[in-house]
Formats: structure tokens, C-alpha cells, sequence
């Protein structure tokens, strides 16, 4: 085939694949698609994997110091879902060409990010309120855009996961609830882990609109259906009455309702932080990786046996 003929052909084809996305249709493994489209998206759904596992970790660490049975009992569970949702997402990444084990290696590498919130510590129980609430809170808007996405794996593992992520919301809302209900010592720490965590939870959503480098390929595709400043808008709009609800103060003083676009104006972000998270500098990033290089190490074995297992019995069969 001339060069000609073969670029005529990709044209045509990338052509044929806009049209599918714009008539709304799902795109599957076997389909055609465009190399770039493929490799944005295992990007992206390989971090969001990443970050489900990492995300493990500062909850994690609270596991052993739970106050009631029943809060370690949800704790643990909600842990556990963790794991599960990095599962199905990086099963749904494999289908775009990469095996898990690569996937896991860009991330012990540090070639691959994960979610910049995992970089910030957990410190008292409130954080645990606030990170289910919060934390949660922004991923569950978020991923209910993502399971409208064009890539049908994808918006399949989102489906799922979004009801287990409305279990952790509740249950982190819960217990800031719980905690605002309680004596002054208790309320102070539930705003302290607010003031903490409200910053960070806004970040999770990306640079804003005019600085991010990926949104333009991803909305042409409906990879993402809204930009990052539209999802944090929205987040913000649904958290603001609920933390009024349990008398807790966000800590933006210029956050004000604005009547005319009825959304609520709020200050600047600290870019120069986010930017300093996500290249490695923030307050965790150097113990959450050595975190994730240690159990992928004490690991070794079960993945041994695992392989050794599967031989086994395959040679029986
Ligand atoms: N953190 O062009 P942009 C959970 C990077 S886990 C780190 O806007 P994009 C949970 C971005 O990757 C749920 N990096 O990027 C689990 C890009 O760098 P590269 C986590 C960030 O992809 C356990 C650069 O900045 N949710 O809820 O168009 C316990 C420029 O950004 C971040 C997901 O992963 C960040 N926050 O949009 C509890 C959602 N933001 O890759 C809870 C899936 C940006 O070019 N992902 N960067 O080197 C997405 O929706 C999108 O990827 C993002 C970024 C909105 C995050």
C-alpha cells in the first residue's frame, strides 16, 4: 500500500470512529480505535487503578485504632471494596493492550501517578469521616460522568463501583456526623480534618480547565463527558449544604452562593501545592510508595504460588 493510501485509510477510519462517538455509540475492545485514544485511556484508567490501591493505605492505617467494633467492621469492608474496584479497573485496562503486571510496574517506577489526595496524611479518626465523605464525595461525581463514557469497560467497572462508593460516602458523613453531635474536643476534630482535607479533595478533579493538557483529546472522544472545573463546581454545589447540615465550616472565606449563576463562588486553589503533590513533593508521596514497593515485595510469594497453582492444575486437566 502507497503512503498515500495508508493515511487516506487511517483518516477514513479515525473519521468513521468520530462518528460512532458523536451518534454516542460504546466503544468495545475489538473495535477500531484510534491509536491515541487507546493509549489516553490506558493512561487514565490505569491511574485511576493505581490511585483505588493506593488509596488503600491512609485509611488503612487506621484499621487497628477503629473506636467500636462496628466502625472497623465498615472500615475494613469499605478497604476491602478498594481493592476490589482496582481490580475491575485494571481488568478493564488490560483489554487496551497492557498486562496488570506492566501497569503495576510504571507505578513502582514512578512513571504512572496515582490520585494526589493518597499524599496527604490521615491523622486522627475525623479523617476517616473525612476522607469517606470528601474523598469519596468528589470520586462519586466524578465517576458517575465516567460511567456515561465511550469506552465501554470502563463505564461498565464505573457503574459498580459508584454504588460501593456511595456506601463509603454515607458512612464517612456518618461518622463527621456522629462527631459534630458529640462533645467540643470531638467537633474540633472533625473541623480540623475538614479544613485538611477540603483543599485536597477539590485538587482531585485536575488542573483547571485553561491548564490541562488532556481534557481537549478526552471530551472529543467522551472519554469525559464534563471538564475538570465543571465536576469541582458540581461537588462543590452538593457538599456545601450537607457540611452546613452538620454545622461544619468549609475553610474558604470567599465562598459565597451566587444567585445569578447559582453555583457557589469560591477562592483560588493552591496550584503550586497541587503541582508540587503530583511530581512526588507532597507530605506522603516518598512513604506511600515505599508502602506500595514493600507489600508488592512480601507479595512475591503468593504471586509464585498463585502461577505455580494455576500450572498444576492446568496440567491436570
Ligand atoms: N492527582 O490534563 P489533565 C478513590 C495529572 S480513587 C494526580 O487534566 P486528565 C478512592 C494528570 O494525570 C478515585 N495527578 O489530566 C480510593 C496529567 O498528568 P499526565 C480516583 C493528576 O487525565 C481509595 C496532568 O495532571 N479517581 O476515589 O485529563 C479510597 C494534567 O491533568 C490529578 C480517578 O482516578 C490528580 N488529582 O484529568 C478512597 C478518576 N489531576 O498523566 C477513595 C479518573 C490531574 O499527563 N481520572 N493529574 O502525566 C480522571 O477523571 C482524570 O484523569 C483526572 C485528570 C480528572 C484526574
Amino acid at each position: 500500500m502507497s503512503q498515500n493510501v495508508a493515511s487516506e485509510d487511517l483518516a477514513r477510519r479515525e473519521a468513521e470512529f468520530q462518528a460512532k462517538i458523536d451518534a454516542g455509540q460504546v466503544i468495545e475492545p475489538k473495535d477500531w480505535m484510534p491509536e491515541r485514544y487507546r493509549k489516553q485511556l490506558l493512561r487514565m484508567m490505569s491511574q485511576h487503578a493505581h490511585s483505588e490501591v493506593v488509596g488503600m493505605l491512609p485509611e488503612g492505617n487506621w484499621l487497628t485504632r477503629a473506636p467500636s467494633l462496628m466502625r472497623k467492621a465498615v472500615l475494613l469492608a469499605k478497604i476491602q471494596d478498594e481493592a476490589g474496584h482496582g481490580l475491575y479497573i485494571y481488568s478493564g485496562a488490560e483489554t487496551l493492550g497492557m498486562n496488570r503486571s506492566e501497569m503495576i510496574d510504571q507505578l513502582l517506577s514512578g512513571q504512572a501517578k496515582y490520585s494526589s489526595i493518597f499524599n496527604y496524611p490521615t491523622l486522627n479518626w475525623a479523617d476517616m469521616g473525612a476522607v469517606g465523605w470528601l474523598v469519596d464525595g468528589a470520586a462519586i461525581v466524578n465517576q458517575t460522568v465516567l460511567a456515561k463514557c465511550s469506552y465501554g469497560p470502563y463505564s461498565r467497572a464505573m457503574i459498580r463501583i459508584c454504588k460501593e462508593e456511595n456506601f463509603h460516602n454515607k458512612q464517612g458523613y456518618q461518622i463527621m456526623a456522629y462527631m459534630m453531635r458529640g462533645n467540643k474536643a470531638q467537633q474540633e476534630m472533625a473541623q480540623d480534618a475538614m479544613n485538611r482535607f477540603w483543599w485536597p479533595a477539590l485538587m482531585m478533579f485536575g488542573p483547571s480547565d485553561k491548564d490541562s493538557p488532556n481534557s481537549g483529546d478526552l471530551m472529543k472522544w467522551k472519554v469525559k463527558l464534563q471538564s475538570n472545573d465543571d465536576l469541582r463546581q458540581r461537588f462543590i454545589d452538593r457538599t456545601v449544604p450537607q457540611a452546613e447540615a452538620i454545622g461544619l465550616t468549609i475553610p474558604d472565606p470567599e465562598l459565597k452562593w451566587n444567585p445569578q449563576t447559582r453555583h457557589y463562588d469560591h477562592g483560588e486553589i493552591n496550584w503550586a501545592e497541587f503541582y508540587e503533590v503530583i511530581n512526588g513533593n507532597g507530605p506522603c508521596n516518598k512513604l506511600r510508595m515505599k508502602q506500595r514497593r514493600d507489600a508488592h515485595e512480601n507479595g512475591t510469594w503468593v504471586r509464585e504460588a498463585a502461577v505455580a497453582y494455576a500450572k498444576k492444575k492446568s496440567a491436570k486437566a
